[in-house]
């Protein structure tokens, strides 16, 4: 594995992100590690999985590798896409898997972040969805995992600015878990994972699953998910989708017209 490193301590599975060059953005390479290593853990039958990047990193994560992104008229997050894959695992993995968070947090690794079980998170840690800064039009199991989390006045906010918050306003809205110095980082979430080794692991596992299922119960007919992949489609084969990509290669602010 080039851009994870993994250990498994006392039934604990620590996955940390090393990509420093490109900001643990979630490219199909490092997401290939990170899905490996989870795969490890569910075998090793870890007790937890945590999820980080490296000790003090500015970056938890930049989001979904834009270099990866497909240049139009293909769904940007479709079904078999590494960002969508490496969140359903997370949802899906029987044990509790935890973000443990330092730097800023962009667009699907919000949601990465997001769809774990809980985020543990320093206070200068910060958090920003981005579909719109680019111009791509999420996809829409990707936008349930954020309406599990984020009161919906303040998803808007975060859809429709684009901009970061910080720790202690997720803290407030209940999306993030515990905000902690950076130097308790690590003790407090080993108190954490030892708070749930203690507990049965089968109900844990299918509590995890009940909820998952529960919460993601929304009935919803073939004619609305036909009209959601037309609306996108709209989106995504637009002008705007081009010039949102074209211009965060060019590290300039986007110039977006409607079409
Ligand atoms: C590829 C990158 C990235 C990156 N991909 O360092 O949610 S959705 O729908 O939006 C979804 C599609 C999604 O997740 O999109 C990505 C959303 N992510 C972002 O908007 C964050 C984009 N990155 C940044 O704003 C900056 O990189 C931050 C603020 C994170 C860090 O800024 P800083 O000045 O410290 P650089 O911008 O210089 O980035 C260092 C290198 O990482 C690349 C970036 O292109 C640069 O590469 P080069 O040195 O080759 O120029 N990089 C950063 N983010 N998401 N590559």
């Amino acid at each position: 594995m080039n851009f994870v490193k993994a250990t498994y301590k006392e039934d604990i599975a620590c996955i940390t992100m090393n990509h420093p060059a490109k900001l643990n953005a979630l490219s199909e390479a490092l997401i290939d590690d990170i899905l490996t290593a989870i795969e490890k853990a569910k075998k090793r039958e870890s007790r937890v999985v945590l999820l980080r990047a490296m000790s003090g990193a500015k970056v938890w994560s930049a989001g979904h590798d834009v270099s990866e992104l497909p240049a139009g008229r293909r769904d940007p997050l479709g079904w078999s896409d590494p960002l969508r894959h490496v969140v359903r695992e997370i949802e899906e993995h029987p044990a509790p898997v935890i973000a443990v968070v330092e730097g800023g947090v962009w667009g699907g690794a919000c949601e990465v972040a997001l769809a774990c079980d809980m985020v543990i998170a320093t206070s200068e840690s910060t958090y920003a969805v981005t579909p719109t800064k680019l111009g791509v039009p999420y996809n829409s199991s990707g936008l349930a995992t954020f309406m599990k989390t984020v009161p919906m006045p303040v998803l808007k906010e975060l859809l429709f600015t684009a901009q970061p918050i910080p720790a202690s306003r997720a803290l407030e809205m209940g999306i993030i878990n515990h905000v902690v110095d950076a130097a308790n980082l690590d003790d407090f979430v080993r108190n954490i994972c030892e708070q749930i080794k203690c507990n049965a692991p089968l109900s844990i596992s299918v509590i995890k699953e009940q909820l998952r299922i529960l919460s993601s119960a929304q009935s919803i007919t073939p004619g609305m998910a036909e009209r959601i992949q037309g609306l996108r489609r709209v989106v995504y084969d637009s002008q705007d989708y081009k010039e949102g990509l074209q211009a965060f290669k060019e590290k300039r602010k986007p110039n977006f017209n409607g079409e």
